[in-house]
């Protein structure tokens, strides 16, 4: 092994670690002349905050204006116990959901500052009060969806309440917009034709131990019908070679029900490159010339679109043709398809300057060795 050495200088103003082998340094690190300031601004002491969210702030300063990190805690006990909210966060803020704090009436902001060599920390000056926040609910993404007779209707769903943890089963209520309250619990099955036909908005509503109330809801359609209808344009009939084509599909439900899992599935013309589907909900994906989206529910009278983009390098008539289902029986299937027509033809091509010269200058070259040799012989005169 070489000759490692390690020095370190340190005096009042400047510290700096070296690392020295065979006589040569090989590596250093030097602290900054002068150690960050630090000073909480925002919640200081006697805030209450409430709502969805705050925003926490500081100010900090360093003399040689080196880049500075922070690491930031609270408190809900007056600094008995420590919540993490942030490490080498570097702004002077952070916004944050109240809910991820919790209720308290003693609450501490901490935070540390670091050049990368020197830290200093700060803590509000005062306690400061955070309410008491409302209960996260999820539900189910599957519970959204069509159902009939003696189908089960699984409803799935919980509550996180950043005070009282879980929320219990017993706080938890389903209710339907037509047919009231169905039960409660983290999971409830309800037979489909214990429920009014139609489309039902179901909603789980958790409440806290101090009587605030979080909610989420999913749409159920039972014994539903729907009329989706589908249409398709094209932004020019008539395309040059080798340009864009942009299709627009839209996709509308007549009704009376609305439908889940609602889906467009469209063949490209062969010979054109698919370049883009844009849904503006949901999603699209291509795969071997099909094109297939899912848009997910469509309620009666509401209606969603997809712009679809292709190139069309050759010449010909493209033809396009798309179909559009959903969960929901439908009651007119003529209206799920839709054909758009679209002309490729090649550029007419127009001679530029320097080939119009090249083609006089042709035509002028033929006519001259035309005359040289159809002139008669020198000797042949009559
Ligand atoms: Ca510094
Ligand atoms: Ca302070
Ligand atoms: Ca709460
Ligand atoms: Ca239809």
């Amino acid at each position: 092994m070489g000759n490692f050495q390690i020095f370190v200088e340190a005096n009042a103003a400047i510290a700096e670690v070296r690392v020295v082998y065979q006589g040569g340094t090989i590596g250093s690190v030097s602290a900054s002349q002068n150690t960050p300031t630090v000073q909480v601004t925002f919640p200081n002491g006697g805030e209450t905050i409430s709502g969805a969210s705050t925003t926490l702030t500081w100010t900090a300063n360093d003399a040689d204006g080196d880049p500075l990190t922070f690491d930031v805690q609270y408190s809900r006990d007056g600094g008995g116990t420590w919540t993490t909210l942030a490490v080498d966060w570097p702004a002077t803020s952070l916004p944050i959901a109240t809910n991820l704090l919790g209720s308290s009436s003693d609450g501490v902001l901490w935070v540390m500052v670091t050049d990368g060599f020197n830290a200093v920390q700060d803590d509000s000056d005062a306690p400061f009060t955070v309410a008491n926040s409302r209960p996260e609910v999820a539900i189910s993404a599957g519970l959204g969806g069509v159902f009939a007779d003696t189908q089960l209707v699984f409803l799935d769903g919980l509550a996180l309440d950043p005070e009282d943890g879980r929320i219990a089963s017993t706080s938890l209520v389903w209710t339907s917009n037509r047919d009231g309250v169905l039960g409660s619990g983290e999971h409830l099955e309800v037979v489909a034709n214990t429920l009014s036909n139609g489309d039902h908005l179901v909603t789980l509503t958790a409440t806290d131990g101090s009587a605030l109330t979080g909610s989420a809801s999913e749409w159920v359609f039972i014994n539903p019908t729907s009329d989706l209808e589908a249409a398709l344009t094209v932004a020019k009939t008539q395309l040059a070679t080798s340009t864009d084509l942009t299709y627009t599909l839209t996709v509308t439900n007549n009704g009376p029900n609305g439908t889940s899992r609602v889906t467009a599935s469209s063949t490209l013309p062969s010979g054109v490159t698919f370049l883009s589907a844009v849904p503006n909900q949901g999603w699209c994906a291509e795969l071997g010339g099909q094109v297939s989206c899912e848009f997910g529910t469509l309620l009666n009278g509401s209606s969603t679109s997809v712009t679809i983009v292709v190139d069309a390098p050759t010449p010909g008539t493209l033809t396009s043709t798309v179909v559009v289902t959903g969960d929901a029986p439908d009651s007119d299937e003529s209206s799920n398809t839709a054909t758009a027509q679209v002309n490729v033809a090649p550029p007419a091509v127009i001679p530029s300057a320097s080939v119009w010269g090249l083609i006089v200058l042709t035509g002028l070259l033929a006519a001259a060795f035309l005359w040289l040799t159809r002139r008669p012989a020198a000797g042949d005169g009559v």
